[in-house]
């Protein structure tokens, strides 16, 4: 197996569920990931590790997902040049999702986390295997592959509607 180009990383194993949508598509874009649970209150100075040994690792792209009072997406972007892409986590205590989703969203200027939606980990693989595809040639014609795909699937239901 090829070295990762992308970290997912979870506050939780219960994020999971969610995150898991993540490495499924990274899977199919052929983009080469690794998976692991950093949790930015749990276990803060593995998340200070993590961040910090990301580039020597070869990582070009984290994908952090966190519920509640979501710090990991924001906490690891503020350790690393890398870019990190955010995705809110609806975990089970809380407050529709709102927790999550303005904790990762709301960062203060000079430090960026690119924010999916709600439980978004699908697009939060998607933006990811598109940083890499400019520099991938590979990632990149599979992304095409799966546009054009996308793309039918719609024309395909549009012609059997009008049928
Ligand atoms: C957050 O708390 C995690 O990211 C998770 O979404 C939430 C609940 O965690 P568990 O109590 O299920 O471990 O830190």
């Amino acid at each position: 197996m090829s070295k990762a180009l992308v970290g997912i990383i979870m506050g939780s194993q219960s994020d999971l569920r969610v995150m898991s949508d993540a490495a499924s598509v990274l899977e199919e874009l052929g983009v080469p990931f690794e998976v692991t649970i950093v949790s930015a209150h749990r276990t803060p100075h593995r998340m200070v590790d993590y961040a910090e040994k990301a580039i020597e690792n070869g990582i070009k792209v984290i994908i952090a997902g966190a519920g509640g009072a979501a710090h990991l997406p924001g906490m690891v972007a503020s350790l690393t040049t890398l870019p990190v892409i955010g995705v809110p986590v609806k975990s089970s205590n809380s407050i529709d999702g709102w927790d999550s989703v303005l904790s990762i969203l709301q960062m203060p200027g000079g430090v960026p986390v690119a924010t999916v939606a709600l439980d978004g980990a699908k697009n939060a693989g998607i933006l990811a295997a598109q940083i890499v595809g400019t520099f991938n040639e590979k990632v990149a014609e599979n992304l095409k592959a799966y546009k054009t795909q996308m793309r039918k699937k719609v024309e395909d239901s549009v012609e059997e509607l009008a049928a």
